[in-house]
């Protein structure tokens, strides 16, 4: 990265001192992972945000969502920064609170609101959140999306998964016992999510059509073309990827739970790994005893997170310096309140 730049960094950071304290997701490029003061997935950085009460400032180095969480979690007087604005999350974009009430609609109209409990993944809107909240659910990440979902069965007999289909079909079906036929999908532009009254009573898990853009490019395909390539490798994906891909992988879990089984495995061992590239790539130069691949031939970043860049994080820290907060992230106390009543449930699962 431009040295200038690095300089610039590095004495805006050290002229902040510990008023600033800068996050980095995984998923960032090295050159602004260098300035983090921690790493880590969206939700292990939303509580490393909560643990800082003396940093004035959190700049998040990661999408909009997390900043969002990061917000909700902190005291009042911490303001979050995103460096760039532009960086939002595809699949949080996925389910707009207008179209997640309509669903509810729909679903209380049939008579099933009661027995329907809504789970959201960490990857959505502090809206999303908000409304899970105020409809006695739960927020999960992909570290405890089994938990979260036995407790949302043992509170009714349905669950509305938002926003991801993937990780709440991966979960319930290779996870919980449920079958594909368990699961609809109900889609957000379609009157009644492209579904019948039937199908909406059946249905133990109606599952809201989002996507992750990242994971979701990964295919059989690329499964089977690195077998071929490289025999005895041992594929390791997110459960964000698709449940095909999910089913012929032959390990499965959270950012924190690749990275901790690179680290386990043996020196000599061969890895493709499904999951986004600034993070592959970093576990690859971590790791030179071990052989560690992307999963797929064409590359994936995920373009959002990839906005924040060095030039963004200097212009950020910097204003800070001048005692000017650009790119605050506020959620309204009101959401706030609702969202971190799902959050905590989730904080409270068993386990
Ligand atoms: O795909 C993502 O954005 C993930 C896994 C985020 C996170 O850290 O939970
Ligand atoms: Fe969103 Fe996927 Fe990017 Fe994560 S990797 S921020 S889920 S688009």
């Amino acid at each position: 990265s431009d040295p200038d730049l690095v300089a610039r960094a590095a004495a805006a950071k050290a002229a902040l001192g510990s008023k600033v304290f800068v996050l980095g997701h995984h998923y960032q490029r090295d050159e602004v992972i260098q300035f983090a003061d921690v790493t880590g997935d969206s939700f292990k950085l939303a509580r490393e945000a909560a643990a800082r009460p003396d940093a004035e400032y959190i700049v998040f180095c990661g999408v909009h969502f997390m900043a969002e969480s990061a917000d909700i979690l902190t005291s009042d007087a911490q303001k979050v920064v995103l460096p760039d604005l532009a960086a939002g999350c595809s699949m949080a974009d996925m389910a707009v609170l207008g179209q997640v009430e309509a669903a509810w609609d729909v679903l209380s109209e049939l008579g099933l609101g009661e027995q329907t409990v809504p789970v959201t993944y960490m990857n959505s809107s502090a809206d999303i959140k908000g409304f899970v909240g105020r409809h006695g659910g739960v927020v999960c990440t992909s570290s405890n999306a089994k938990r979260a979902l036995d407790w949302a069965f043992e509170q009714g007999s349905k669950v509305l998964f938002l926003p991801d289909q993937h990780l709440g079909r991966n979960t319930a079906v290779l996870e919980m016992g449920y079958s594909l036929d368990d699961c609809v999908l109900y889609d957000p532009h379609k009157p009644n999510g492209g579904l019948t009254p039937q199908q909406l009573r059946d249905a133990k898990m109606i599952l809201w059509r989002g996507h992750c853009s990242v994971h979701g490019r990964f295919t059989l395909d690329s499964v089977n073309d690195v077998r071929e390539r490289v025999p005895g490798v041992n594929v390791l994906v997110h459960p964000e990827c698709r449940h095909e891909v999910v089913t012929a992988a032959d390990y499965v879990g959270s950012t924190e739970y690749i990275i901790k089984t690179i680290e386990a495995a043996p020196a000599g061992s061969a890895w493709a790994v499904g999951t986004e590239l600034n993070l592959v790539r970093r576990l690859a130069l971590a790791h030179p005893d071990k052989q560690i691949m992307f999963l797929d031939r064409a590359v994936c970043y995920c373009s959002t997170m990839n906005r924040i860049d060095l030039p963004h994080l200097v212009w950020a820290l910097e204003e800070l310096v001048a005692g000017r907060v650009v790119n605050q992230i506020t959620v309204d106390a009101d959401t706030a309140r609702h969202a971190r009543a799902a959050l905590d449930q989730m904080l409270a699962l068993p386990g």
